[in-house]
């Protein structure tokens, strides 16, 4: 061949292979967003975060994403219950702009959602598990979705077709593999946007099987505020009914069945059946009675024998609700790992931002509570943690206000695009570089649920300092200082030592209800 022939075809070859080289070049410049979530998982059950159960019920693979990148320590949600934060994280909006303000609602899928411009701009974009908006996903590639709550075992998913099909085994699980099947076979040629989504740790704080006995040996710390008898606060706490001592089922939530009990009568609540033991196989059941056989047909006797007095049933309890509901929380953080280790094992852990939040907190023992809905501190807090190399520095730990709204904004200067003006939260990719020049000193909040746990409608506004709450069904405001009171145990609304600041957070809340567009409050409900 002459050399000259030789020479152009190796230019050519260059040229194109240069062409290549440039694609992915630029392909690499847009990151892949992995969203992991899990659902009601309190921060107080992320080690990372160094709550009190941090030694006793660690989550090393969560842990990771802070020590290769940042733990959020003051990030909220907008209105704390699940479709609802679902909404405001989809659409970058409040609650009475979205339209999604009750479980009860249907989302309006006609609406702006940060998933319809990531897929119109070249995004291959998928949701897996829980969903809990109602009208199914639109703007995903691939979808497969819970009705509804979802169930732990052997769980149904909605097709992208519509139809619906049960799959046997325990949902974290099979979420994850659904996950780690659409990453392999998706459209290679584009990033990524993967919402994979758990139904735990969400009641009935079901445990998969192996993960059963977990913390059978070890001491669970409790709750100052384990006894809480609603005093110095709104009028409407005493109301609720979300307490471990009067709400928690026998069947349902503690998980000792009626057909177990022979001549024992436990004392209130007893109202529902066990679903999800009904759901399971033959064979999962006896896995399950084996665990929980001998420890019920015990505690039942040592109660027949009179040993419990009533603190000592709550505590009983409370033990068990902890038991269950971190070893649910484990196989969430063993899905965090298999996401964790996909991303290594196919090179993708350089070029993807990973983020774990889940859609509210939860109460674990705190004001004698299970559940959320209230903007006391652990069901306000979502968790927020976020790696992305190059960007977050290893180990850092913002402690600027953040909220769910701020996550489509985030995801969308990630992607390289434009925010909508009509959006209301902010990027937080400044933060991620480590720029909190002019971030927001506070935080707007409103609950918007119509009775369920008999948790009243609610609305407030949190600084690093302050939270200042309003109850329009009894017309009632409280203010804490959450520095001298973390627990949130004694409203100084009315301490003349606190006038000043109580009008300031007046003020602020006006100007966040204005800034928001806000709604008038309802009065009656
Ligand atoms: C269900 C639960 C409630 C829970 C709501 C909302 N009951 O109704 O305890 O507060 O969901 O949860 S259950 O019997 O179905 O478990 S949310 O996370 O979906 O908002
Ligand atoms: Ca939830």
């Amino acid at each position: 061949m002459p050399v000259k022939a030789n020479s152009t075809a190796a230019l050519v070859f260059f040229l194109l292979l240069g062409l290549g080289l440039g694609q992915r070049g630029v392909a690499a410049e847009r990151p892949n967003i992995l969203f992991l979530f899990s659902d009601d998982h309190a921060i107080n059950a992320i080690s990372a975060y160094g709550g009190p159960l941090a030694n006793v019920a660690p989550t090393p693979n969560i842990d990771r994403l802070a020590r290769e990148g940042a733990v959020f320590l003051n990030s909220f949600c907008a209105n704390s219950i699940c479709g609802p934060s679902r909404a405001n994280i989809l659409t970058g909006k409040h609650s009475h702009k979205n339209g999604f303000m009750r479980n009860g609602n249907n989302f309006d899928q006609s609406q702006w959602t940060v998933a319809r411009d990531l897929q119109k701009n070249g995004y291959n974009t998928a949701v897996i598990g829980k969903w809990h908006l109602k009208s199914n996903p639109v703007h995903f590639d691939h979808w497969e979705v819970f009705p509804g709550q979802g169930s732990y075992y052997n769980p149904v998913f909605i097709q992208s077709d519509g139809s619906q099909k049960k799959f046997n085994g325990y949902a974290t699980d099979l979420t994850t593999d659904k996950a780690v099947d659409w990453l392999d076979s998706r459209d290679k040629t584009k990033p990524f946007f993967l919402m994979c989504q758990h139904k735990a740790p969400h009641r009935t704080f079901a445990p998969a099987l192996r993960h059963l006995g977990s913390f059978d040996q070890s001491e669970i710390p409790e709750p100052a505020s384990l006894f809480d008898t609603y005093e110095n606060r709104s009028r409407t706490l005493s109301k609720n009914e979300m307490e471990i001592d009067r709400h928690f089922d026998w069947a349902y939530d503690a998980k000792v069945r009626k057909d177990e009990r022979g001549d024992v009568t436990l004392p209130k609540p007893d109202r529902y059946g066990t679903p999800e033991y009904n759901r399971m196989t033959k064979q999962q059941k006896a896995e399950w009675d084996a665990h929980f056989g001998p420890k019920n047909k015990q505690f039942l006797a040592d109660f027949k024998a009179g040993k419990f007095d009533h603190q000592d049933l709550v505590r009983w309890k409370y033990r068990r609700y902890m038991r269950n509901y971190l070893s649910t929380v484990k196989a969430v953080d063993e899905s965090v790992g298999r996401m964790l280790q996909y991303l290594d094992d196919n090179g993708l852990a350089e070029n993807t931002i990973v983020i774990y939040s889940s859609d509210q907190g939860f109460f674990l023992g705190e004001h004698g509570w299970y559940d959320k809905r209230w903007m006391f501190e652990e069901s306000f807090r979502m968790p927020f943690l976020v790696r992305w190399p190059g960007v977050v520095k290893p180990g850092s730990k913002p402690t600027e206000l953040i909220q769910n709204i701020d996550y489509a904004p985030t995801f969308l200067e990630v992607a390289g695009l434009e925010t909508p003006s009509e959006i209301q939260g902010k990027s937080l990719v400044p933060l991620f570089r480590g720029d909190t020049n002019e971030w927001r000193e506070s935080l707007y909040y409103a609950y918007y649920e119509l009775g369920e746990h008999a948790v009243p409608q609610h609305f407030g506004v949190r600084t690093q300092q302050h939270k200042l709450i309003y109850f329009p069904v009894s017309d009632e405001w409280n203010l804490f200082d959450l520095q001298r009171d973390p627990g949130e145990m004694r409203s100084v609304h009315a301490d003349p030592a606190y006038q000043q600041t109580r009008q300031e957070l007046a003020t602020e809340f006006t100007r966040l209800r204005e800034m928001y567009e806000a709604p008038p409050f309802p009065k009656k409900h």
